[in-house]
């Protein structure tokens, strides 16, 4: 018997960066079918396995809905008022001892899909003024920010490629067919993909493993870990040895077109052939192709920037757009033009005001590189982190070395995290302080629009209304901020405030002042128009959006031309990026479909069918280790050691294994049921927090040295 449809509830799923629209078919408060919103004028009916998980989370009887403590007979449930007195106190005795840096926070990855979040998490950090500000940036797209930073003057400014009219797309490190697309929100990546082959076009990609994306790509080039540097220096030197730099108009407002020739002259296609395993052939081949063709855009995502040169990659892979004429044009890498435009002065990006205490690691727009994370809480001496707070994050699988975080946070004095699960990280946690979970919020996503292929703008009230004793994350931090102050606020002024400042009444202002403001976007438009509204496609916006003091694009920035000298320390041809003594085999990440990084696995139905926290491996090396398929094998580095299912496939190239992150469940004091059935172990059980790219401190995961032997 099929369930009467009472209505449908139209909003955006805020799962990943795609942003679909997603049509939620009701019968009246009960969930029936949710499935892609074809009236959404971005994502155009486009959904995934995951965004019928958003219920899965909802309904999940593992989630958290009161404060919880941790004593020595298990979790107990608490009040708000105690839970928020308790953690706001702690934090201030200890920063009191020991000073504010003695306080901690991690900031996870869906603070950046959690509206509230992103408009009220400033004030918590203001509010416990720590140096100790670390955040998943630092193991993802730090390299884009900061290169953005010093090319174009603002970290946000990321150029994202002009997917609906390229010719020619060439893509590194990204596996858009399973990861739906990143600093390149797209909403139905495969469409667009599809549509560049059927207008002649070309895709062409770059990675290590022949990926999903790979599949439906005219061409892939299997390329050595972390030598993309390598491939990019060689692609501009064919580019300027063969006389193809065009930037055209960009050469009126861009610095240092010369330099750049100079910087890549001794970079040949024949020089990096050995490094990068691509012959020198295909090398000049393809930056002819690329410099050829009437629009092209080089992209690169988390397999650049998570290397030891992430920051020079990016900067050479803009260097490449831009010396080809391809950067703010049709079909190149373009710049959006978002409803609420949070590219401002004050969020340009500083850099390097502090350092971190133990290993002198640089602070960028005021966060601290999270590979630092444990040893700062580790190492004894003044400004140590004693007490941490966490926020939608989950460190011990998603950062570094997650057993010696684990050892840390085991070790801290007190701890509180802001999340909806006691999974591997919270669980070290003194007070859990948990939101709500995604369907019970209002939805905008500030930040993905900035990064979208279209301009469009839509706005999600929540479907299910929160219960009485439910508290959004924003409501939390509110909180907390004024339990922190020490001041008891006027219970009338305090409603008061609350009433002004919410996140509506903050996105109303933001509409209405932005560039869509003065022909009539304000909140109350956006209403009236579940499906969302189509602001047209990317405009060319340079040089006036650039933030650089002359408006001018720095071509080669210094500190990248200095950085070149660790790829020549390194590069040395026939012999670079040798693996390290004793570990013969380079280990590589990779993601799939049905996980969302390490907290969807809770979800029955995304955890059906087989295995998928597997160790791919090539024929060949499967063979001179007389390994056999699906047998368990150990893989160990410098760090650590797991134990998993072996898959053998000449999908990844020889030398190279690889396996997905997020997993590891089986950690003692996890409540996920569900996921804990089919735990999987933790790749950054392996990864290692002295492999780092020294230019930004972005964690290095591409090319671990690691050995496999079995069991
Ligand atoms: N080796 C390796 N490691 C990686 C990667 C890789 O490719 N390889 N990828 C990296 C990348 S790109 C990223 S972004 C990071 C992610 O790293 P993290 O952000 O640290 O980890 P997540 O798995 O996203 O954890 C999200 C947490 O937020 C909670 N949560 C979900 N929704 C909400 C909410 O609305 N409010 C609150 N308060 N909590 C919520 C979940 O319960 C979960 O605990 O992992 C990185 N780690
Ligand atoms: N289903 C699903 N979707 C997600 C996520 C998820 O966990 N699951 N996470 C979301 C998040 S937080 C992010 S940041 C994005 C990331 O989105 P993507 O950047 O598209 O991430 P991946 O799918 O990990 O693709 C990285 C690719 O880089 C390749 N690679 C590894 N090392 C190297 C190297 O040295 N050189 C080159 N050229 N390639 C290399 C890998 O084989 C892999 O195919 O995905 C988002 N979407
Ligand atoms: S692709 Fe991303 S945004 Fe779209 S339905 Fe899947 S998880 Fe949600
Ligand atoms: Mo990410």
């Amino acid at each position: 018997m099929t369930s009467k449809i009472t209505h449908t509830h139209y909003r955006t799923c805020n799962l990943c960066e795609a942003m679909c629209g997603i049509a939620i078919e009701m019968t009246d408060e009960r969930i029936v079918a949710i499935k892609g919103d074809s009236a959404d004028p971005f994502s155009k009916g486009h959904i995934c396995p995951k965004a019928i998980a958003l219920q899965d989370v909802y309904a999940d009887p593992d989630r958290l809905k009161t404060p919880m403590r941790r004593t020595v007979d298990g979790w107990q449930a608490i009040g708000w008022d105690e839970a928020i007195d308790e953690v706001a106190s702690n934090l201030r005795r200890i920063q009191v001892a020991h000073g504010n840096n003695a306080v901690g926070i991690y900031l996870g990855n869906p603070n950046v899909h959690n509206v509230g979040s992103m408009l009220f998490n400033a004030s918590i950090i203001k509010a416990l003024r720590s140096q100790n500000v670390f955040s998943a940036t630092s193991v993802d797209q730090l390299p884009h920010q900061f290169v953005a930073r010093h090319m174009f003057g603002h970290q946000f400014l990321l150029p994202i490629p002009d997917v609906a009219r390229t010719d020619y797309f060439l893509i590194l490190g990204a596996n858009p067919l399973a990861s739906n697309g990143s600093l390149m929100t797209a909403g139905g990546i495969e469409r667009h993909l599809k549509a560049i082959k059927q207008r002649g076009g070309k895709i062409v990609l770059i990675d290590p493993r022949r990926s999903e994306t790979a599949e439906i790509a005219n061409e892939h080039v299997f390329i050595k870990p972390n030598s993309d540097v390598l491939l990019l220096l060689a692609m501009l030197n064919t580019i300027f040895a063969e006389g193809l730099a065009k930037p055209g108009r960009l050469a009126q407002f861009t610095h240092g077109l010369d330099g750049l020739a100079e910087c890549v002259s001794a970079y040949t296609p024949q020089a990096v052939s050995v490094a990068t395993g691509i012959g020198a052939e295909v090398i000049v081949r393809l930056a002819c192709e690329f410099a050829a063709a009437p629009s092209a855009v080089c992209y690169g995502r988390v397999g650049l920037s998570m290397q030891r040169f992430g920051g020079l990659c990016q900067w050479l892979i803009n260097a490449l757009n831009i010396v080809t004429g391809n950067l703010d044009r049709a079909g190149g890498a373009m710049f959006t033009t978002p409803a609420i435009d949070s590219v401002d002065a004050p969020r340009a990006g500083k850099f390097g005001r502090w350092r971190s205490r133990v290993r002198g690691l640089p602070e960028f727009a005021g966060e601290l590189p999270v590979a630092a994370l444990a040893e700062e809480m580790l190492t004894v001496g003044e400004g140590q982190i004693r007490a941490m707070l966490t926020v939608a994050g989950n460190p011990v699988l998603s950062t570094p070395n997650g057993r010696q975080l684990d050892v840390a946070f085991a070790g801290l004095e007190f701890m509180v995290a802001i999340d909806i699960y006691i999974n591997e990280t919270t669980r070290h946690a003194n007070i859990i302080l948990p939101p709500t979970a995604g369907l019970e919020c209002e939805h905008y996503d500030l930040i993905f629009h900035i990064l979208a292929i279209h301009n469009s703008a839509k706005y999600s009230l929540p479907l299910f209304v929160a219960g009485p004793d439910q508290r959004h994350d924003w409501q939390i931090y509110q909180a907390l901020v004024q339990a922190l102050s020490g001041r008891k606020p006027d219970v009338a002024e305090a409603r008061a405030a609350a009433k002004q400042v919410t996140p509506a009444a903050l996105l109303d202002l933001g509409l209405r002042y932005g560039p869509y403001g003065a022909a009539g976007l304000s909140l109350d438009k956006l209403k009236a128009e579940p499906h969302g509204v189509d602001l047209g496609p990317l405009q060319p916006r340079l040089p006036e959006r650039l933030f650089t003091i002359d408006q001018h694009i720095e071509l080669v920035p210094d500190l990248f031309v200095q950085d070149l000298a660790r790829v020549q320390a390194v590069f040395k041809p026939s012999e670079v990026f040798k693996t390290s003594e004793g570990y013969d085999l380079m280990l590589i990440g990779r993601r799939e479909l049905r996980s969302n990084n390490s907290w969807m696995h809770n979800s029955e139905r995304l955890m059906r069918g087989k295995d998928r926290c597997t160790l791919l491996m090539h024929p060949t090396d499967a063979a001179v280790r007389a390994l056999v398929a699906q047998q368990s094998v150990t893989v160990a580095s410098r760090v650590g050691q797991v134990t998993l299912p072996l898959e053998i496939s000449d999908e990844v190239m020889p030398g190279v294994v690889s396996m997905p992150h997020g997993w590891g469940h089986d950690r003692a004091g996890v409540r996920l049921r569900v996921a804990q059935r089919r735990a999987g172990v933790s790749i950054n059980d392996l990864t290692d927090e002295v492999f780092l790219d020294d230019l930004t401190g972005n964690a290095a995961f591409s090319g671990v040295p690691v050995r496999v032997t079995c069991l």
